[in-house]
């Protein structure tokens, strides 16, 4: 019953069935994709992509770290790189299973297993050849967003190329003159809000200046998922599920920072909401965009960028400032997993949810009056307050949050606490144990607590800690061979 972290109740008869029975702490199920780098020899196969970030990154060039999702690796042809997607559906976790409900695990669209599609690293200048094979049950191809490359190579279904029926394939091969953040994404609508893109890193011949010691890549997604539903839908217009890198808060892989070490940030977005992306204790500069590198008289100082949809941000700083720092989008609603705004207002207004009534009203589903009726709508998320009277003065949250919210206030107590306006309104959610990994060692307990959504950690790392994490995580690889990213090595950077 428990769907995520966030829980809705789907209908009157659950109200007094064991929504406040915390299920068992289950330990972390972390994805491990255990794909290793072909050799030049081998062709590429089904699936081939590395979770070490240097194995897939070109010789020579600091590999751009995509926490959470792994790199495809490549093949030489001839002069020419040679990648190989499938585009296929995939699950994906984007929360841990908790004692506050089961894994959320949704039914997404992606690539070779991996969503988003794996990282594809290549260097400006390069001959790719991309083989793409359709394993969903409909029509697909690839759009290139932002490549100066021939039309017939851009992925426009019906435009520039026939459809890839299922079971169908299709080659993409172009040369790339330029560099930057770039992204690959299937060019139907719907496809896209199930998952079906990757981020294409192309690397510029000449390192940029100054160079940077560490350089992250973001994908920044929304989704809209019933409660007990594993699909998102597609057609909604407003999102309950925030993610980064196809994790929510606080399961995002935090970014791990040497202190002193020069950051760069590549933050991608392809949704419906624009996205301003905010760091703590630290000021950058925005760097880049979708089209490559902004000239430095051109650099713009901040805290918070504006990632809209379609476009690609890079930002850069020296990590001068030691701790942990939050990176998040700074939408209110991007900050929460699974909104709970429509259990509050039906449990504490007296009125069970009339039975027969669906939830599916509350994601802009109205399926008998209007959106804004007393009887239907208001109740049910999109006129939260316009219309039922008895709502006005009721909290946001779910049932067990009611429970938990213990704060005193001096003078008022027990049931006159109740009767204060909006109360209560804080959200903790204690899981670190559910996300527990090699990056999360150190922090504070109950780190987790307001981390949700989109939302991770730049943890900017004394080296006595930042070596010790890399330890762990060297340890963590051995007990599960090839399925943990390797520590970071120093070579050139761009
Ligand atoms: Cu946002």
């Amino acid at each position: 019953m428990n769907d995520g972290r966030r829980s809705f109740i789907c209908g009157a008869a659950v109200l007094g069935a064991g929504l406040l029975t915390s299920k068992a702490a289950r330990g972390a199920q972390h994805e491990h994709e255990q794909h290793p780098k072909p050799s030049p020899q081998e062709k590429p196969v089904r699936g081939a992509t590395s979770p070490d970030y240097s194995a897939a990154a070109p010789e020579g060039f600091l590999p751009v770290e995509t926490p959470d999702v792994p790199k495809l690796a490549w093949t030489m042809d001839n002069g020419v790189k040679v990648f190989h997607l499938v585009a296929e559906p995939v699950r994906r976790e984007f929360l841990p299973a908790s004692p506050y409900g089961d894994a959320k695990v949704v039914d997404c669209w992606g690539y070779n297993g991996a969503m988003p599609g794996p990282t594809i690293e290549v260097v400006e200048g390069d001959r790719v050849r991309i083989i793409l094979d359709n394993h969903l049950p409909e029509p697909t191809s690839i759009h290139w967003h932002g490549f100066e490359i021939p039309v017939e190579m851009d992925g426009m279904p019906g435009i520039s190329q026939e459809p890839i029926p299922p079971g169908g394939r299709f080659v993409y091969e172009f040369t790339l003159h330029q560099h930057g953040t770039f992204f690959y994404h299937s060019h139907m609508a719907m496809p896209q809000m199930l998952g079906m893109m990757g981020m294409f890193i192309m690397h510029p011949k000449e390192p940029h200046k100054p160079r940077v010691d560490c350089d992250f890549g973001l994908i920044l997604q929304e989704w809209a998922i019933l409660p007990n539903n594993s699909v998102p839908n597609t057609m909604a217009m407003e999102f309950n599920w925030l993610t980064i890198n196809g994790k929510a808060g606080p399961a995002a892989t935090p970014l791990l920072v040497r202190l002193g070490e020069r950051v760069r940030i590549r933050l991608v977005n392809l949704g419906m909401d624009h996205h301003p992306i905010h760091i703590h204790g630290n000021t950058f500069y925005v760097t880049g965009t979708e089209a490559g590198r902004i000239p430095e008289a051109a650099w713009t100082p901040g805290n918070t960028v504006l990632v809209g949809v379609a476009q690609a941000r890079d930002i850069e700083f020296d990590a001068r400032n030691p701790g942990d720092w939050m990176l998040h989008c700074h939408m209110p609603h991007h900050m929460m997993n699974q909104m709970a705004s429509l259990v509050g207002p039906m449990t504490h207004s007296g009125h069970d949810m009339p039975a027969g009534r669906g939830m599916e009203e509350g994601m802009g589903i109205v399926r008998r009056g209007n959106a804004l009726a007393g009887e239907l709508g208001a109740s049910l998320g999109r006129g939260m307050g316009l219309a039922a009277e008895r709502e006005r003065q009721t909290t946001n949250l779910p049932l067990q949050q009611q429970e938990h919210a213990e704060h005193a206030m001096p003078g008022i107590e027990g049931q006159q606490r109740e009767q204060v306006p909006g109360y209560p309104q804080e959200m903790f959610m204690v899981m670190d144990q559910a996300v527990a990994k090699p990056e999360n060692y150190g922090l504070r307990p109950g780190w987790t607590a307001d981390m949700m959504g989109m939302m991770t950690l730049v943890r900017v790392l004394p080296p006595e800690l930042y070596e010790k994490i890399m330890a762990l995580k060297v340890k963590a690889q051995k007990e599960l061979p090839a399925s943990q990213p390797k520590p970071r090595q120093h070579m050139h950077n761009s």
